[in-house]
């Protein structure tokens, strides 16, 4: 299959230094622009030679979009951690009546839609008693108070909780949110697609069949969706480059996803593992999505799970995304992230400039704003 995106620079050519000989059949590929198959996406990650990785993928980055990475102004709103579901790994949940339980107001909500941003991500918990009507509320206030921000709401496992809990179906909740101003989706809820993992860590959640009929329902509503993948807990190589594959061939049908975002597992207090997953993971994790996930322009190297060192350094393998400027983010800092609950647009450009990039400023269906002095 051929990659389907448009490339900014197809006579692009370096000399790589590879040292690990396992890697030389894999860059005969990247260069030729031949996909690469699941054992070749295992030995990315299983390599120790991160550098000879890391410009493979800054290669095929570089290819793609040049030295431009890409960053938006945007605010996060959890509206509640109240949810019905028990996933292992995630510390934001709460139970009704629990000590740190909470649910926003619409004027609460209103408060993080401030004039200056361009996207507001909404991600929250499967609250059991929020009818489906106060999301589409929420959705409403925010484009009625700022019409130029743009929306990106609503996980396809929350999006699957309004057709369990209020029999709304995806086209049916789609249809309205879109009509309220939703324009993009989120790529969480996705875990890991192997049903292993499923069974240990999620039961109960939208499966991987359903989130992608999801995506797909939302692809073929022209609502553009991101995808994702945490990792760094209880999955194996396999079933993180299995879980890409997955991603790929969606987006083979239908174009629909603008960016892929690796979650690093936060270990807060689930404590899958003791430690987090070592920063040569995260590296290799980027680098492995990039090249393995031709067909998906956008990689982000999300800040607020690497923390800004890590992740400036992954927009050296493979990343071309920053995220944004954030605001208050819950779920990751639930489970004791140690990144800052924000960052200031100054701040996001220096992480760029810092990895040697030029910071180009976005909305959140990537049409550029401003591309900044280098
Ligand atoms: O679906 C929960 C994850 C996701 C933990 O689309 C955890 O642009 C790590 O989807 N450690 C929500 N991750 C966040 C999300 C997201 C974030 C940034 C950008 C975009 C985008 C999407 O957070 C959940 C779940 O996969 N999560 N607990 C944890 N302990």
């Amino acid at each position: 299959m051929v990659p389907i995106l448009e490339v900014a620079d197809p006579n692009l050519q370096v000399d790589l230094n590879i040292s690990d000989k396992r890697l030389f059949p894999i860059w005969d590929k990247v260069q030729a622009g031949e996909r690469l198959s699941t054992s070749e996406g295992v030995t990315l990650l299983e390599s120790d030679d991160l550098a000879g990785v890391g410009r493979m993928a800054d290669f095929a980055k570089k290819r793609l979009t040049g030295d431009k990475v890409y960053f938006v102004l945007n605010r996060h709103v959890n509206p509640t951690n109240i949810c019905v579901l028990s996933c292992k790994f995630c510390d934001f949940a709460k139970k009704p009546g629990d000590k740190d339980a909470y649910e926003m107001s619409i004027e609460e909500i209103l408060d993080h839609v401030d004039e200056d941003i361009h996207e507001i991500h909404i991600v929250g918990g499967h609250h059991p008693t929020w009818p489906f009507e106060y999301y589409v509320e929420m959705v409403k206030a925010i484009h009625e108070k700022a019409p130029h921000v743009q929306i990106k709401g609503f996980t396809a496992s929350e999006i699957d909780y309004f057709q369990r809990r209020w029999k709304v179906s995806p086209e049916e909740s789609l249809a309205i949110l879109k009509e309220a101003g939703l324009q993009s989706m989120p790529g969480g809820g996705a875990e890991v697609f192997s049903s292993r993992v499923h069974k240990i860590l999620l039961p109960g959640k939208a499966n991987a069949d359903r989130w992608a009929e999801i995506h797909k329902t939302a692809h073929r509503m022209d609502i553009p969706t991101n995808c994702t993948l945490l990792y760094g807990h209880i999955e194996t190589y396999e079933e993180r480059i299995e879980h890409l594959i997955r991603l790929r061939n969606i987006q083979d049908e239908t174009g629909g996803f603008l960016a892929f975002i690796p979650l690093e597992y936060q270990v807060g207090m689930t404590k899958l593992r003791p430690r987090h997953t070592p920063a040569m993971d995260d590296l290799k994790m980027i680098a492995a999505a990039r090249l393995m996930l031709d067909n998906i322009k956008y990689i982000k190297s999300y800040w607020v799970m690497l923390g800004a060192a890590t992740a400036s350094i992954g927009l050296n393998f493979g990343a071309n995304d920053l995220d944004g400027t954030i605001g208050k983010e819950r779920i990751a800092h639930a489970a004791l992230a140690e990144s800052p609950a924000g960052q200031a647009r100054e701040s996001m450009a220096s992480s760029i400039r810092d990895a040697r990039r030029i910071p180009v400023e976005r909305d959140a269906l990537y049409n550029e704003i401003k591309v900044y002095d280098y």
